[in-house]
């Protein structure tokens, strides 16, 4: 093959990543605005380089007829998770979906690997538009935990450093940490609902605070401007109280009056 065509082989894959980090993201924010917890923290994803291509090719023996199909993370999508139950969550997510389809699944969690690494991996078809028309790529999907995500990051680096001879008291080490983890995530896990709950209130108080003032804004166009700034000290002294009940019950208010604003707006303007 010539090094030409690397760029036009990589293309599909480079939409791809930027189409489902999108698509992850997106997720991520639906949740959000929903007022829920959502199982995604953060997402990430690459191409892999030509060399790590060339690298794999080589180690498993792959031709080039065979790279598209075998070489199954050519696109990598990381999907990063706060809690070890969050993972199947958004194993879950992926399943549900029409626009990419699953053709495999390991499970490195339950079957950890020998180097101690663990991770969800899910291996997609996704359909993606170019030039030349619609092509199926395969993408690796890897779902794992911050305190996960942790580990394979150093012993990544580490790995690549030594080139598959690690010396054994770095190996030692790696595994009494990948046991830390291990025992890191059930210990994290033990406090998920507290922390979901903490996190829900957060995330619903920024949510009420966004629309109070998003309504605040608007009234200044259909109201009195010294009316709309006597409702927005209201406002600063009930968010200064800290209580997300009072600030739900001025939400609530602000909403009635800012209806019956509308409401006479269009009235008005009916008139003229
Ligand atoms: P890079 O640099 O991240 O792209 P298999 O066919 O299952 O035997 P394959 O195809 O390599 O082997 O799949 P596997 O084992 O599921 O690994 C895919 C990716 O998972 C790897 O890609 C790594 O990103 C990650 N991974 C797998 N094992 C380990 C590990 O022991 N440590 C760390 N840190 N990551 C791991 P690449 O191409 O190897 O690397």
């Amino acid at each position: 093959m010539e090094i030409r065509l690397w760029r036009e082989l990589l293309i599909p894959y480079e939409l791809a990543v930027k189409e489902l980090v999108m698509k992850f993201n997106q997720l991520k924010k639906e949740h959000r605005e929903k007022d829920m917890y959502s199982p995604i923290e953060q997402v990430s994803g690459r191409v892999k380089s030509i060399n790590s291509i060339l690298e794999k090719m080589q180690r498993k023996n792959v031709s080039w007829e065979e790279l598209e199909e075998k070489v199954e993370d050519i696109a990598g999508v990381r999907i990063i998770c706060q809690f070890y139950e969050d993972i199947e969550k958004v194993a879950q997510l992926i399943r549900r979906r029409s626009d990419m389809k699953v053709l495999e699944e390991k499970d490195y969690i339950t079957h950890m690997k020998e180097s101690g690494y663990r991770s969800y991996h899910i291996i997609i078809s996704y359909g993606t538009e170019t030039l030349e028309g619609r092509k199926e790529i395969r993408a690796e999907i890897q779902i794992r935990t911050l305190a996960m995500n942790f580990w394979a990051t150093i012993e990544h680096s580490l790995q690549y450093k030594y080139k598959g001879n690690m010396p054994a008291h770095l190996t030692e080490r790696l595994t009494s940490a990948a046991d830390s983890i291990l025992q890191l995530d059930a210990e994290m896990s033990s406090v998920r609902n507290e922390v979901m709950d903490a996190q829900n209130s957060m995330l619903h108080q920024s949510n009420l605070v966004a629309d109070i003032l998003n309504n605040i804004e608007n009234l200044y166009h259909f109201s009195n401007k010294r009316e709309v700034a006597k409702i927005q000290d209201e406002f600063y002294r009930i968010y200064s109280q800290k209580d997300l009940a009072q600030l739900e019950r001025f939400h609530r208010e602000l909403d009635i009056i800012a209806e019956g604003y509308r409401a006479q707006a269009i009235t008005l303007e009916e008139v003229e």
